[in-house]
Order: structure tokens, then C-alpha cells, then sequence
């Protein structure tokens, strides 16, 4: 059984979580950004050394593929993102990214006659700084040129502007993928969560993944004196939000236990230490294993936003965002993870994702499976994500051995 090259690996994950490497250890490489672009120049050099061709199409996904393997389809595809949440860390999404180009390199280095050629991917803004999973939703989905004029990073930067001249972006039409060119996808992913990890086990064989909801909750006041307005006669918005953000846990307790209601971004304008604030912008982020949970859970944001904002005075606006469905992984692609880890000899357990993932959009389109390795203390999206090496060698081994399997 063909082997990755673990230390070449490793030596990969180090060398790209210098790029965006922040002072305190976090890495920050937002879509689109200088970081992404330095990130994207380095993950070509690999290509090249490789002797691997890469395109990339209108929103920046990127392929890596043997030059023999031109235009050849079906393909089976794996990969996933080397974008990162601010100050986030080494792990999430490069891993997979990375990993699924060793098994490409050692795909070529063999030599291996395969029935299906593999593919490497990179997909474009996975953390959504733009829009959820924004690159392979864009890829299988494709979008209109107003859904793309209107969309905001969380910078307060138009996408259209910020991506103007990005390098690693074609002028393709971005229109949905035909499915036909896919045989499947596998993506490999540290676990973010601690289950593995006390469990004492080498590898998670994922059932399915969260649902993903939320939206913009704006709540507008009026902007007054701080000190000459008298506190009844203040239609505080950031006293609104404050009230409507304490209710997320019995919200979310109310829907199910498995239910998950954050806000991670608060926006006050005008944002002054003197002034009332007139507005305060609450990011959620809304999450249930299933559609109806996700549902509830938007419905009791905004009927409950609604309320504390009558007793405020002031105005509220709901913008929901698209809710990405919960994905059951394909049962094939889950046995043929089994199997990998059953030819190595390295434990296992099916398990749900709570995080999101590309493999949501690419499950929409092609048999999909993932593969999780443990999360030290389940810690990640900051800067201690940590997996033991030998542990992310072996999930690297399971990918190819379960690559092979399907491109044979
Ligand atoms: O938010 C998520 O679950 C993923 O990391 N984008
Ligand atoms: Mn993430
Ligand atoms: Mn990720």
C-alpha cells in the first residue's frame, strides 16, 4: 500500500502557516487578501515542483492536476481551503488542502495507472468572509452578477472591489459545475471538536454535516448626547442588541441541544464613546443537524428581536441569510473511509460534523466523504489548534488509500 510522505507534509503545514502568521501565534489569510495571494503563490511552487498543473476559475478555486490527466473526466476530486478565520490556525482547511496534494504528488511519483485521474482543490473563502463556504457554493451553484455586486466582507469591503486584479482568478463565467466531470469528493479535516480526542481514537468517518444558518440582525435607534440625554428618553440600539444577545442560549436550548446561536460581529454606528449609539449590527451564526432546527431557529431570533425592540423604541431589520442544508455524507464513500482505516489498522468512529464544510456544496453535486482527525482538547479557530503529527500523517495515509480506491 502506497504511503504518503509524512515529513514532506508536515514540513508543507509549516511552511504555509508562516504566510499570515500574526505576532501571538494566530494565523490570519482572509480571502482575497495579500495573505491569500502570498498563500496562493507558494501552494503553485508546490504544484510546479510536483510538475502539477493549476487553474483556477472565476471565483479563485483553484485545481491541481497532472498534465497527462488534461481535460480527462470524470475525475475524483479532493482538497479544501487555505483561507483562515482572523487569527485562526494552522490546521483548518490547510490540512485537507495540503494533504490532498501530497497524495496527488505521490500519485505522480508512482506512477499508479488509475481508471479516474485525481484532482487537488483548493476552494476560495471557505470561513465566508463573503458569503458562507463562498467558493464551492459559487462552483457548484454558480452566481448572478447582483449576488456577487452586493456582497460585503466583514471588513466593510465590496467583494468586487477587493477582488479587482486578484491573480489567482480567471474571467470564466462563473456558472454552475457540470456534475458529470466529478466521480466524487473527499475532503480530510481536523475534527474542531474534542470527541475523537477522548475517545482515543485515530479517525472520525463523518455521517453528516451541521446545517448552517444566521444573518445580519440590525437594530437602529436614535444618536443622542451621552450626557444631556436623560435615560428614559433614549432609544439606545446597542441597549436592544445587548438585551436580544442574552436570550441566544435559552433560544438555542429551546430549539434542541444540538442547536448553536453565536454572534461573533457587533457593529455600533456612529461608534463613539459620547454618543447613544443609533445602530448596532449583531453577525449570527445559526446551526442545527437539521433544516427544521434551522428554521426554528431563525424564526425565534426574529420574534424575539422584534419584542425587545418594541420595548426599546427603536426599529429592527432581519436579513437572513441562504440556509446551507444539513448533508448527509454518501454511505459508499463512508465505507470506503472504513475500509482505508481498517487496511491501516487505525481506529475509527462515524460521527457528525458541527462544523461547515465545502463538502456541503460538493455533496450537492457528487458521492461525498470526510475524514476527521482529533483536535487537541477540540480546540480551533485560534491560534492553539493543534493535532499530533502522527495523527495527521495517518489521516493523510487514510485519504490516499481511500483516493486510490476510488480513482481504481
Ligand atoms: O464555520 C465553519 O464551520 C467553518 O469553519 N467555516
Ligand atoms: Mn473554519
Ligand atoms: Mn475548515
Amino acid at each position: 500500500m502506497i504511503e504518503i510522505n509524512g515529513d514532506r507534509l508536515l514540513a508543507d503545514l509549516r511552511a504555509l502557516s508562516r504566510i499570515g502568521a500574526r505576532d501571538g501565534g494566530g494565523i490570519s489569510r482572509t480571502a482575497f487578501s495579500a495573505e491569500d495571494i502570498l498563500a496562493r503563490r507558494w501552494y503553485r511552487d508546490r504544484c510546479q515542483e510536483a510538475g502539477l498543473k493549476l487553474t483556477f476559475d472565476g471565483l479563485g478555486n483553484m485545481t491541481a492536476h497532472h498534465p497527462d490527466d488534461e481535460g480527462r473526466t470524470p475525475a475524483v476530486w479532493s482538497g479544501s481551503h487555505i483561507d483562515t478565520v482572523p487569527n485562526g490556525g494552522p490546521l483548518d482547511g490547510a490540512y485537507g488542502t495540503l494533504a490532498a496534494l501530497e497524495c496527488l504528488r505521490r500519485i505522480t511519483e508512482e506512477g499508479l495507472p488509475l481508471a479516474r485521474p485525481v484532482r487537488a482543490l483548493v476552494f476560495t473563502d471557505e470561513e465566508g468572509n463573503y458569503g458562507h463556504l463562498f467558493g464551492s457554493y459559487g462552483l457548484v451553484n454558480g452566481y448572478r452578477a447582483e449576488d456577487l455586486a452586493g456582497m460585503v466582507g466583514r471588513d466593510g469591503d465590496r467583494l468586487i472591489d477587493t477582488w479587482q486584479d486578484f491573480p489567482f482568478r480567471s474571467e470564466q463565467p462563473i456558472t454552475p459545475l457540470d456534475p458529470a466531470t466529478v466521480a466524487g469528493f473527499i475532503e480530510l479535516h481536523i475534527e474542531q471538536g474534542p470527541k475523537l480526542e477522548l475517545a482515543g481514537l485515530d479517525i472520525g468517518v463523518v455521517s453528516s454535516i451541521v446545517g448552517l444558518g444566521g444573518g445580519r440582525m440590525e437594530f437602529r435607534g436614535r444618536a443622542d448626547h451621552a450626557g444631556t440625554t436623560p435615560m428614559p428618553l433614549r432609544a439606545d440600539a446597542l441597549q436592544a442588541a445587548a438585551d436580544f444577545l442574552t436570550t441566544l442560549p435559552q433560544l438555542a436550548a429551546k430549539v434542541s441541544d444540538a442547536a448553536v446561536a453565536t454572534c461573533g460581529i457587533l457593529r455600533l454606528s456612529p461608534d463613539a464613546a459620547n454618543v447613544v449609539p443609533e445602530r448596532a449590527v449583531c453577525t449570527l451564526d445559526l446551526r442545527e443537524p437539521s433544516r427544521a432546527g434551522i428554521v426554528a431557529l431563525h424564526a425565534a431570533v426574529e420574534t424575539t428581536a422584534r419584542e425587545v425592540a418594541e420595548r426599546h423604541g427603536v426599529d429592527v431589520v432581519w436579513e437572513p441569510d441562504q440556509i446551507i442544508d444539513p448533508t448527509p455524507m454518501d454511505a459508499g464513500k463512508q465505507q470506503a473511509i472504513r475500509d482505508a482505516c481498517d487496511a491501516h489498522g487505525f481506529s475509527r468512529q462515524d460521527m457528525p460534523s458541527g462544523a461547515g464544510h465545502d463538502s456541503q456544496n460538493l455533496a450537492t453535486i457528487t458521492p461525498t466523504g470526510m475524514i476527521f482527525v482529533p483536535s487537541h482538547e477540540g480546540r480551533s479557530h485560534c491560534p492553539v489548534e493543534y493535532t499530533d503529527p502522527e495523527q495527521l500523517v495517518r489521516g493523510a495515509n487514510v485519504l490516499l488509500t481511500t483516493l486510490l480506491s476510488l480513482a481504481s
